[in-house]
């Protein structure tokens, strides 16, 4: 097989296209614990071609390769001899072409790519034999943020949404003598109609993102499946399992806890679908605390999964949140899917890691990963390690609020965000988007997105990161879309963008209209560790620390205040932060700096939620 020329695959792929093959769709159903399956790696190293004029896919009458009626571009009917058979783009040869890691985005691993946004192509060929009534799918964590993918010339579809998971089944599409390769198209240019759309205060990181790898299965298989407490039935464990394949009404499915000896064994419906519901009144629940994992195995015929999953209940009552029936206090951060030591995109379990325990040693028994979904390793790891989340869709700023397919797009990272969270225990709010602004538009949009959360998981909170305004002293927090949410969650950053110097902020006083435990979402101010002077001086420690120590007086008055996020772990790469001597292209509002060093603020969160340990836990 003659793989050096990939262009010539986009020939082969124009023609399948034409003869209706697979095409550009939409993702559908995820594999729930996919990862665990048996898997071939695709991790590593990739040959990558930059792109940015995009001649890999148009032709030069910006006609798309993959969408031509004939199959060839106007450049190769003029200029290939007339006895050739297919196109050729001779410029291009991924083998003697330089490598990136993959997971990793492309940003920092090439100093002349930190601020490249357009295409990339990636290829990485592998070794892989088919065996028969086998079924294979191919899965990348993400791609941010536009990815066109395919497989040994073949195109298997595009994907757009840079923070979730994308699967394709490849079942007869390997090739039968094991040597196989993949193509990539990564883009991350931004539009003003995608989620997120173009001006966020986050680094556009491009490229593969996350784990790649194919996945064996058996010819049917366990899909889906959800097993958690039921809704306001702390005492009974239900769910479903949904298979995938032929012959699948009436089959056998067995759900086993076996170190709770718990164990039923149901039928499935002509689609495919078994649900169970079974008394478990002598599970421990899981919580910060005791953050207490259960093996969790599922078998269908040939098939069984293993997952480990936690079990609590989450709910609101008044003001109050309630974990496992008990009042809690959400001692939170803020984290973006960054580390801030490399830096760029976390790039495996170690760095998950590090932050989190970064998080634990501040105290928190809380994290919200902001602004998109963050990877599904950080999720499990927040079981293990003990810590609520706040998981969010880039529902950020300024949307195309009235453009339908930008709400499908929102709608499906929604869901499959959700899918990949809703056996995760530490997962309590599903958060649908972060200072949108106030209109109509936007608020069909954000209680449509409200509406399909619930619809698919009504055991958790849904959330949004919402705006505040203020007249003289008064902070009103009254945003038509809280009426919607199961808490009153708000960005607020008196003592930095507004209300003067971190010691004048006191004075304000919130107005809070609805009767929801109040959670700030967001707060803080820039401080370059290792820069000092007084607690007037802008971007020093002293003047962050003094902003955290009058923040907490001031929403230490709040009756309602049931947790925080402040702003933020760690500081992150935003490229709207330019200042030439503080910023250097970072968001400095870190607790912890760009080399790691923790800064004065950290120990005044620290001691707080201290006391908010003692307070709520008893130590
Ligand atoms: C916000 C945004 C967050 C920004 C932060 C800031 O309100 O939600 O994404 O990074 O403020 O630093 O301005």
């Amino acid at each position: 097989m003659q793989i050096s020329f990939w262009p010539k695959t986009l020939a082969v792929l124009a023609l399948f296209l034409t003869l209706g093959g697979a095409g550009v769709r939409a993702q559908s159903g995820l594999i729930q614990q996919a990862p665990a399956r048996r898997v071939l790696s695709l991790n590593g190293s990739w040959n990558y071609i930059i792109d940015p004029y995009e001649n890999g896919f148009y032709d030069y009458r910006r006609e798309a390769f993959d969408q031509s009626k004939t199959g060839k571009g106007g450049y190769y009917d003029n200029q290939k001899p007339s006895n050739s058979q297919e196109p050729e783009l001779i410029e291009y040869d991924f083998d003697h072409s330089p490598a990136l890691q993959v997971p990793g985005d492309w940003n920092s691993q090439d100093p002349k790519l930190l601020y490249y946004e357009g295409t990339i192509w990636f290829k990485k060929n592998f070794k892989l034999t088919p065996t028969a009534g086998k079924r294979y799918f191919i899965y990348f964590g993400a791609i941010n943020y536009e990815a066109h993918i395919y497989l040994n010339g073949k195109k298997l579809g595009m994907h757009r949404g840079g923070f979730t998971p994308i699967q394709y089944e490849v079942t007869g599409k390997l090739d039968p003598s094991g040597d196989n390769f993949v193509v990539v198209k990564a883009d991350n240019t931004r539009h003003a109609d995608a989620v997120p759309t173009i001006n966020t205060d986050w680094w556009n990181y491009g490229g593969i993102t996350r784990d790649v790898f194919i996945a064996e299965a058996p010819g049917t298989f366990i899909k889906d499946y959800e097993v958690q407490l039921a809704k306001n039935e702390p005492g009974t464990l239900a769910g479903y399992v949904q298979l995938n394949g032929g012959g699948r009404a009436g089959q056998t499915v067995t759900l086993s806890i076996a170190e709770a000896g718990l164990k039923q064994t149901v039928k499935t419906d002509t689609a495919g679908r078994a649900t169970f519901r079974l008394p478990a009144k002598k599970l421990s629940l899981w919580s910060p605390r005791s953050p207490k994992l259960y093996a969790v195995s599922l078998t269908s015929g040939p098939d069984v999964v293993q997952d480990k999953i936690g079990f609590r209940t989450i709910q609101t009552k008044g003001q109050d949140i309630l974990l496992n029936g008990k009042s809690t206090f959400m001692r939170g951060i803020s984290i973006h899917d960054e580390n801030p030591l490399i830096p760029g995109r976390a790039r495996g379990e170690g760095d998950l890691r590090m932050l989190l325990t970064w998080a634990k040693e501040l105290g928190c028994n809380y994290v919200r990963l902001a602004h998109y979904p963050h990877n599904e390793a950080m999720l499990r790891l927040a079981d293990e390690m003990g810590l609520l989340v706040w998981a969010e869709v880039p529902v950020y700023w300024t949307i195309a609020w009235e453009n339908p397919a930008t709400y499908q797009n929102a709608e499906a990272q929604l869901s499959d965000l959700i899918s990949m969270g809703k056996n995760r225990a530490s997962i309590v709010v599903w958060s649908v988007g972060n200072e949108t602004p106030l209109g109509d538009p936007r608020l069909k949009f954000m209680t449509s997105l409200i509406k399909k959360a619930r619809s698919l998981d009504d055991t958790r909170l849904v959330a949004a990161a919402l705006e505040l305004h203020r007249e003289g002293s008064t902070v009103h927090v009254d945003d038509p879309l809280g009426e919607y949410l199961d808490l009153t969650s708000f960005n607020e950053y008196a003592g930095w963008y507004w209300g003067g110097m971190p010691s004048e902020i006191t004075k304000y006083k919130f107005e809070i209209k609805y009767n929801k435990p109040v959670m700030i979402s967001e707060f803080g101010g820039d401080a370059l560790a290792g820069y000092h002077g007084d607690a007037n001086t802008r971007w020093s420690e002293e003047y962050q620390e003094a902003l955290y120590v009058n923040q907490l007086k001031m929403l230490g008055a709040i009756p309602g205040l049931r947790g925080m996020t402040p702003w933020i772990l760690t500081d992150f790469r935003a490229t709207r932060r330019q200042h030439p001597v503080y910023q250097n292209g970072f968001n400095r509002k870190g607790l912890i700096s760009s080399t790691g060093v923790k800064k004065k603020a950290f120990y005044v969160l620290q001691e707080y939620y201290r006391q908010q340990a003692a307070k709520y836990d008893g130590k």
